[in-house]
């Protein structure tokens, strides 16, 4: 690896992210039941029927999968909190040894040195909100307000930083467009008001965690460096608009309190009444912004109904996930959202990372992880004010719809016996964190 720590600034930090659902086991310590149990649980939707019961029995395990991260030499960690672990029903009655849970955690991590960087929702909507509309449910930011207040009440005095919700556009789009995570609609009514709504609840846990005097607040999206598959101005124009709901529609009511016109112009008609209402909570002032960048996508237009385009394969080497590894974007990306954004607010890479079959001898893993810091350096070269990079993940993991087949992390977790291993990628890293 050519990568070295010493080719960052001083106090640039270096972490690695998980999250709950993929990692804890949901079946232990008294979790209700979440969305995601609902939409493995139908035929077809997860590979194998696998779902996030035992995961890596992280909630067991959690004082030794820290110590992985501190013997490798990592700054900090970035972890999610179930809101069905901490509120089994979602709202109401907590579970008391969910909120222990999350306070003997972040107590583990700080006692090892690492900084806890906190996002509350990875997900794992509960049931019992999922039966009342889930995100199509205009109540729902208050509930994840109250959910919000809860959670920072136990552990708000600990944390490094907080971000609400993990990349917006999978929440609403993903889930609710595509059908490819839970709740598994396909639907565009569903899939704008869950765009709305992720918005708000993030917007009015902003402002519950100011009202208790939290700082480093932030927001996490995923974004991905969108292409033309040609000159035409067809092509150039379907890229705009994947680019504006993909990438630009969460960052620019964020930062500028509007939704960009070219996805406003198939949205307008299906997000719900007195949307334009929404962005004195939803702009409300952040102190960073996360950036998960994973790959781009080639885009090409079509006849469908709008947004009427679809992506193409590209000529790049891909990850076992079939996503082309282009690192560039990286670089790319994080220069336009200070240029165009965020300014001089911090940015980090939230997660970055690539699942691989390689095994213990994960050459590939430390090909991507090279090339991609190395972005992240040019990015700081080009004036970008980067704070931090993160590897997704620490461990194996539960990857949604692929369920354990995909592997994206630097130490192999044998699910049978739960034996956690290294792999080359991981002493890589942690050897390049020395130098
Ligand atoms: O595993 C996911 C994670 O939950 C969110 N970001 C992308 C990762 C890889 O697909």
């Amino acid at each position: 690896m050519r990568f070295a720590r010493s080719h960052f600034p001083r106090g640039f930090t270096f972490g690695a992210a998980s999250s709950a659902y993929q990692i804890e086991g949901h079946d232990a310590g008294g979790a209700g039941p979440t969305h995601w149990d609902t939409f493995a649980a139908t035929p077809g939707n997860v590979a194998h029927g696998h779902n996030g019961a035992r995961a890596c029995d992280h909630y067991h395990r959690c004082p030794e999968d820290l110590d992985l991260l501190a013997a490798a030499g990592f700054d900090a960690y970035r972890f999610s909190t179930s809101w069905a672990r901490v509120l089994p029903e979602g709202r109401g009655a907590p579970n008391p040894d969910g909120l222990d849970f999350y306070d003997r955690l972040t107590d583990a991590i700080c006692e090892r040195g690492l900084a806890p960087h906190v996002t509350l929702y990875h997900w794992e909507l509960p049931a019992a909100l999922a039966d009342l509309g889930g995100w199509r449910n205009r109540d729902i930011a208050g509930w994840f307000a109250d959910f919000t207040a809860l959670v920072m009440g136990r552990i708000g005095d600990r944390v490094a930083s907080v971000a609400p919700v993990n990349e917006p556009w999978c929440v609403s789009w993903l889930g609710h467009f595509l059908g490819q995570h839970a709740p598994g609609l396909r639907d565009i009514r569903a899939a704008a008001r869950a765009m709305h709504h992720v918005l708000l609840a993030h917007g009015r846990a902003i402002e519950v965690m100011r009202a208790m005097g939290l700082s480093n607040l932030g927001a996490v999206v995923n974004q991905e460096w969108a292409q033309p598959a040609d000159d035409s101005p067809e092509a150039r124009a379907a890229t705009d608009l994947y680019d504006g709901y993909y990438n630009r529609f969460f960052l620019e009511a964020m930062f500028h309190a509007r939704y960009p016109a070219n996805v406003l112009a198939g949205l307008e008609p299906h997000l719900p009444h007195g949307w334009e209402e929404g962005f004195d909570v939803i702009a409300a002032p952040l102190d960073w912004c996360g950036v998960n960048y994973y790959t781009r996508s080639i885009i090409a237009p079509n006849e469908g109904p709008w947004p009427g385009h679809h992506t193409i394969k590209g000529p790049l080497e891909t990850t076992a996930m079939g996503w082309e590894i282009y690192p560039q974007g990286l670089s790319d990306l994080l220069q336009r959202i200070a240029a165009e954004y965020t300014g001089d607010l911090p940015l980090v890479v939230t997660e970055n990372g690539m699942a691989s079959d390689e095994g213990q001898q994960d050459i590939g893993r430390i090909a991507y992880l090279d090339a991609h810091l190395a972005a992240a350096r040019a990015a700081l070269d080009r004036g970008v004010p980067l704070a931090g990079y993160f590897v997704w993940s620490l461990l194996d993991n539960f990857e949604w719809a692929c369920g354990y087949d995909a592997r994206f992390g630097l130490v192999n977790v044998a699910y049978d016996t739960q034996e956690r291993t290294p792999k080359a990628s991981y002493h890589a890293l942690a050897d390049a964190l020395r130098r």
